[in-house]
């Protein structure tokens, strides 16, 4: 049996990654039997990240496009019937998904301090209270100036929000005439895509990005297919 090694669920979602949902996603779809353990310390794995998987022979596999991989290599077809233009089109929605949505989640989360507070407790309760402020401070501050490096955090959430609005038009245009990004069934992209939107919904706190999602029929419709098709809890 594989264990998923993932954050806890939040805010309703799966987990409080995405990419710890979409790992549940391809693990179900693959149709190997595992079951999730939870943790809130990324520290012990490979890149200090999670999602991963732990094998039966204990061996452990970071990354969730490392665990797509290994459950390729196990004989899982995520692109199945996928002509070579529709599975280059599944790459960009992926890295879309995981390069520049993603980016918006974690300002929508770690820039508004109101939300801050709330992750401070709902993330970090392990941590004495005296010590806690100190600690998460710090790690808000690395965060933050990691996207400013890399430039939505410089943004204002009204700029971002304008930002984001073409991935989602992307993804309603494909959903405009199939179930799935790529036809009946869902596929890899679908768990990235599902999987971001999902984590975009769950907010602690109204605020535009979570408001444009949340209050999206078309998307919000297509996450909770994506729930109730490839049933991950
Ligand atoms: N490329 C990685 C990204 C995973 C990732 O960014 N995980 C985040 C949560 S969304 C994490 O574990 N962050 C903990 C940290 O950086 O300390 C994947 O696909 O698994």
């Amino acid at each position: 049996m594989i264990t998923l090694i993932t954050f806890p669920e939040t805010f309703g979602e799966f987990a409080a990654s995405p990419f710890c949902t979409k790992a549940a996603y391809l693990l179900q779809m693959s149709g190997q039997p595992w079951k999730r353990e939870d943790t809130l310390d990324p520290r012990p794995f490979k890149y200090g990240k999670l999602p991963a998987i732990r094998l039966a022979s204990g061996d452990l596999i970071c990354d969730s496009e490392n665990i797509r991989v290994h459950l390729e290599a196990l004989g899982a077809d995520f692109f199945k019937g996928l002509s070579a233009d529709d599975r280059a089109c599944a790459r960009a929605f992926t890295v879309m998904a995981e390069e520049h949505m993603y980016f918006h989640q974690v300002l929508d989360r770690w820039a508004n301090d109101e939300i801050f507070k709330i992750l401070q407790i709902e993330f970090f309760s392990m941590i004495p209270t005296l010590l806690r402020g100190f600690v998460t401070g710090k790690l808000r501050k690395s965060l933050l100036h990691g996207m400013n490096a890399q430039g939505l955090g410089r943004f204002t959430p009204e700029e971002r929000l304008a930002r984001l609005e073409g991935d989602l038009q992307a993804i309603s245009a494909r959903l405009s005439t199939r179930p799935f990004l790529f036809g009946n069934t869902p596929g890899a992209a679908d768990a990235s895509v599902a999987a971001m939107l999902g984590g975009m919904r769950a907010s602690p706190v109204e605020t535009l990005q979570s408001k444009r999602v949340g209050s999206d029929t078309a998307l919000m419709d297509y996450v909770n297919r994506m729930e109730t098709t490839v049933a991950i809890r």
